[in-house]
């Protein structure tokens, strides 16, 4: 739950995550950290107090203790290779250091000085010294080698451990001699699930193979091949990641999409075309490789180092994002996907079928199945699949509620056959803990990113919504309307996630800051989203210029009338 607020992340853990059956949630850095509006500010820590821009200590906990009422365990993520990266500043709490001086808790001698002028930092990803003792952008790189480093980190460490924390995260592991990791987990007064991040580069001689003694290590070679086989190669690759020499399933983390990645373009992001995103996250619950993680975010396309919406509360309504928040793990599919995965456990990967390089199917063994069609063009067909006789629901795009399925239901035959369509660019998974009788007509069950996008110029204390006819857009209720990111002022954009091929009005509106809302004038913009994934259907949807009127007349002499130059972007790349 990439930024989520400590008490958002509460939140949902009760309401959705824990009931969705997720195992785990990740959380962002939890350390005081540099202060500043970027997100990455919490990857320069300056003390082990635990307090960040996503709440104190406190609320720490209680998240903590709101997710395990849920079943839900917390993996924090832990950085244990640097402090910040500036030269002197102070901590969101007051903190002050300097590079290599953090009162009370490191002097220069706790970290490393490895001679590269000007600044230290690591050049040659080639060189194993460099990428373990340089420094990664300037990061003050700890000294992990001293006892003094990993005496402080554990107790870091084992601070997180007594609030609750499960598992941990460890950023940067790659800058870090895996023995030295080897050694601060011997400090640690429980073993909590870890997972290392080591980011394969060709040729390099610090491998993802080096960690694995330490825990499991998030394999990014499965992110780029999904990435590759569904946009460009094909999926019938992807049967087996055996004899590539990753690290074993065993051992790996997996995920179509992590916070970097879906930001420097090295995976599928939430824009993807084709419905891509979804689909290869429906794969990585579907195979068995690795421990899949589903990442949950925002991203603000004009700015990569945009801070969280709304304040860090992440919110989700329904199944879309909302308020700048993509909500991921709500979506149909992927939650679906989730109780696949947990029925199925540990069963084989077994009757692979590839007819043509972008359709797949599988089961795993006698407890689901599952055929993705990443082609334009429907996918009619009988698969054999390992499930026995009965009526099952389509988790993709419902779920079963006392037997009854809320979404398309198929029927399996006594000798185990599936008789089914599955239409262009989209997967169709059941088993055996979803059962029931459902709608015969698959349902093109999809969201769609749309960007909202106007130019304007406010005064101090003004910003501008959308707000619409659908739930998802606040049901023309100003409370509920989604706030524009004017990250690029004068430029105010947010995304929403609406339903495919459905017709809606919008209006972008003004919140002044004694509460008045100002509309843009009549008619309302109508506009219809696109039938499946994520269509390009033209930058200028929408272009028109409104005058913004004023519905509270009581301040109407205080309002400029404001011309707005609007359009509505289906966003695609
Ligand atoms: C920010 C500024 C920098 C500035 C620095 C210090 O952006 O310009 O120099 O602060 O003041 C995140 C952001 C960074 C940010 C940093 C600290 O992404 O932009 O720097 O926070 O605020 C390598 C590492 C890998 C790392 C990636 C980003 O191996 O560990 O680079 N990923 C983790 C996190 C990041 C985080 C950090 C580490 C730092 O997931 O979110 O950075 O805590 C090849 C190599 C890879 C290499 C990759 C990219 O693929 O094989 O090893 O990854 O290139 O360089």
């Amino acid at each position: 739950m990439f930024e989520w607020a400590w008490d958002s992340v509460a939140a949902e853990c009760t309401t959705f995550l824990g009931p969705a059956g997720y195992a785990f949630v990740q959380v962002s850095p939890a350390q005081e950290h540099v202060q500043g509006p970027e997100w990455w500010t919490d990857y320069q820590p300056v003390s082990y107090i635990l307090t960040s821009k996503r709440g104190t200590r406190a609320q720490y906990a209680n998240m903590i203790n709101a997710c395990h009422a849920a079943g839900v365990g917390v993996i924090a993520d832990t950085i244990w290779n640097h402090m910040a990266g500036e030269d002197s500043g102070t901590g969101v709490l007051g903190s002050n250091f300097t590079h290599y001086n953090y009162p009370g808790i490191y002097q220069r001698h706790d970290f490393h000085h490895c001679g590269l002028e000007p600044e230290d930092n690591i050049v040659n990803y080639q060189n194993k010294t460099e990428v373990w003792t340089c420094q990664l952008d300037g990061l003050a790189d700890l000294a992990t080698g001293t006892a003094h480093v990993r005496h402080r980190l554990a107790a870091y460490t084992n601070d997180l451990i007594s609030l609750g924390v499960d598992g941990l995260r460890l950023d940067a592991s790659k800058h870090i001699n895996p023995k030295d990791i080897a050694s601060i987990l011997t400090r640690l007064t429980a073993r909590p699930y870890v997972t290392q991040e080591v980011i394969y580069g060709a040729g390099e001689p610090v491998t993802p193979a080096l960690y694995t003694k330490n825990g499991d290590v998030q394999e990014f070679r499965y992110t780029s091949a999904l990435k590759d086989a569904f946009l460009t190669s094909g999926i019938s690759s992807l049967q087996d990641f055996d004899n590539r020499g990753w690290v074993a399933g065993s051992s790996a983390n997996v995920f179509v999409s992590n916070h970097d990645t879906e930001r420097n373009k090295a995976s599928l992001n939430a824009y993807s075309p084709s419905n891509t995103y979804t689909l290869a996250t429906v794969f990585s619950l579907a195979h068995p490789y690795g421990i899949p993680t589903v990442l949950s975010s925002y991203v603000n396309l004009y700015n990569n180092d945009a801070g969280a919406p709304n304040n860090d509360m992440g919110v989700c309504s329904g199944n879309a994002g909302t308020k700048g928040w993509f909500c991921q793990h709500r979506w149909p599919a992927i939650a679906g996907m989730v109780g696949f995965r947990n029925r199925v456990g540990s069963a084989p990967l077994t009757g692979w079928v590839s007819p043509s390089h972008q359709r797949i199917a599988f089961s795993r063994g006698s407890f689901g199945f599952v055929a993705i069609n990443n082609a334009d063009g429907e996918w009619h067909t009988t698969f054999k699949t390992g499930l026995p006789a009965g009526s099952y629901c389509n988790v993709v795009d419902g779920t079963s509620v006392a037997g009854v399925c809320t979404g398309t239901a198929f029927t399996i035959s006594d000798d185990s056959r599936l008789a089914v369509t599955v239409a262009s660019r989209q997967a169709i998974a059941v088993h055996a803990g979803a059962l029931g009788n459902g709608t015969s007509t698959p349902k093109t069950a999809q969201q769609v990113p749309v960007l909202f996008h106007t130019n304007v110029t406010t005064t101090y204390g003004e910003n501008v919504f959308v707000v619409g006819s659908m739930p998802q857009l606040g049901n023309w209720d100003p409370s509920n309307a989604i706030p524009l990111d004017p990250t690029n002022y004068p430029m105010w954009a947010a995304t929403a996630y609406l339903p495919s091929n459905t017709t809606f009005q919008f209006k972008f509106i003004r919140k002044v800051s004694n509460g008045t809302v100002v509309w843009a004038s009549d008619p309302n913009n109508q506009d219809t989203t696109p039938v499946s994934g994520i269509q390009s259907i033209g930058e200028v949807a929408l272009t028109t210029n409104v005058a913004i009127s004023e519905r509270n007349s009581a301040c109407a002499h205080n309002i400029p009338v404001l011309i707005f130059s609007v359009w509505l972007i289906y966003w695609l790349f």
